[in-house]
């Protein structure tokens, strides 16, 4: 029997399309900037995102930290959301490698208010950190997959911006929030000087991400980059899989959206779960009664894998290897786990073994 993993969109495979387009890519040394296929992503990307140029990095953290280090000097202050994935998710980059100070905002599920940023910036003085990059993320992971509103992003940007601050994206997963929002990535992108967009999430390409900005925050980045163990070489193996994914799998992320309303509809007509978050683009949090270590667990057993992203918090993902058949087998696993866990956090026997 298939097993359902809903626990990331990072699951994803290559369509067989990416794997033609890997083997029959043209290749060089992307070190020596000779790889054609990274250099076409690069460029295609920076125009989709409307930016001067672009960086194929191997990931969305190494995208993340590159950024970092190139708008910033160490022991500057950066400020973002206290569920931001920068902060959150990535060992500690910012502060480890990047060197920088975290100033740490309670935004309103993952939205920063130009006031809260005003708030968060301290005058100049000798005692504190120079304030020098602001970070947002969208779509917010740990809001639930929101799309943030764009005026209200592009009102903060414009604060920190007039504050003397760099801004970065963090859109691991923006083009989900272009489809969801209707807006193309590009609008979505104007309010900020730096963008990171990832590859290998609901776009299915086996790994990479591309940064984008202006031509010398890039060359920086590119430097950084090499630093951090980020020269890739023959690189455009994996470029042109990423090169595919943008071409052809931004518009199909729709579906993905769907069968996450379609989930937590079903879902929460079930004892026992609830939504933690409005469901906007292709993430569900769910609230579940009892241990969500034990939800795990169960719904393992009926062939859905999840993750537990806090004591009574599930985290379901919706991607491109799920069809609607797939959909009816994860609620009939939830009712199971229902019986299971609910009863157990209740305090009866547990009569389903
Ligand atoms: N997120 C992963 C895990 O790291 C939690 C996931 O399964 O959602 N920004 C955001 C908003 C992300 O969600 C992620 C990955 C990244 C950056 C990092 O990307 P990678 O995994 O390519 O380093």
């Amino acid at each position: 029997m298939k097993t359902i993993d809903l626990r990331s969109d990072t699951i994803t495979l290559p369509t067989p399309e990416m794997r033609l387009a890997m083997a029959e890519a043209e290749l060089g040394d992307d070190v020596y900037g000779e790889d054609p296929t990274v250099n076409e992503l690069e460029a295609e990307a920076a125009d989709v995102l409307g930016k001067e140029a672009g960086l194929f990095t191997a990931s969305g953290t190494m995208g993340n930290l590159a950024a970092l280090m190139s708008h910033t000097t160490p022991g500057d202050e950066v400020l973002l959301d206290q569920e931001a994935h920068i902060y959150y998710y990535e060992v500690g980059g910012l502060c480890r490698v990047a060197g920088l100070v975290p100033n740490l905002i309670a935004g309103d599920r993952g939205l920063i208010s130009a006031g809260q940023l005003q708030e968060a910036l301290r005058p100049a003085n000798i005692h504190f950190p120079r304030p020098k990059l602001l970070c947002m993320e969208n779509t917010h992971n740990r809001a639930g997959g929101r799309v943030l509103p764009q005026d209200a992003v592009a009102e903060t940007a414009e604060t920190a911006r007039e504050a003397g601050l760099r801004v970065h994206l963090d859109g691991a997963r923006l083009f989900n929030a272009a489809v969801a929002s209707g807006s193309a990535a590009k609008e979505l992108a104007a309010p900020f000087d730096s963008v990171m967009v990832c590859l290998s999430k609901g776009l299915a390409a086996p790994m990479g991400s591309v940064l984008v900005g202006s031509a010398a925050f890039v060359a920086r980045a590119r430097k950084n980059r090499k630093l951090l163990g980020g020269g890739m070489r023959q690189a455009g193996v994996a470029a042109a899989a990423g090169l595919w994914a943008l071409r052809n799998m931004t518009e199909r992320l729709r579906e993905d959206h769907s069968r996450a309303q379609v989930l937590a509809e079903r879902l929460t007509a079930h004892s026992g779960v609830a939504l933690a978050q409005p469901v906007e683009t292709n993430m569900l949090y769910l609230t579940v009664q009892g241990s969500a270590a034990d939800w795990v667990q169960s719904l393992q057993e009926h062939g859905v894998l999840s993750n537990a992203v806090g004591p009574n918090l599930l985290r379901l993902v919706t991607h491109c290897q799920l069809d609607d058949v797939d959909m009816e087998r994860v609620e009939a696993a939830f009712v199971q786990t229902a019986g299971r866990c609910v009863s157990r956090a209740d305090g009866e026997p547990d009569q389903s073994r």
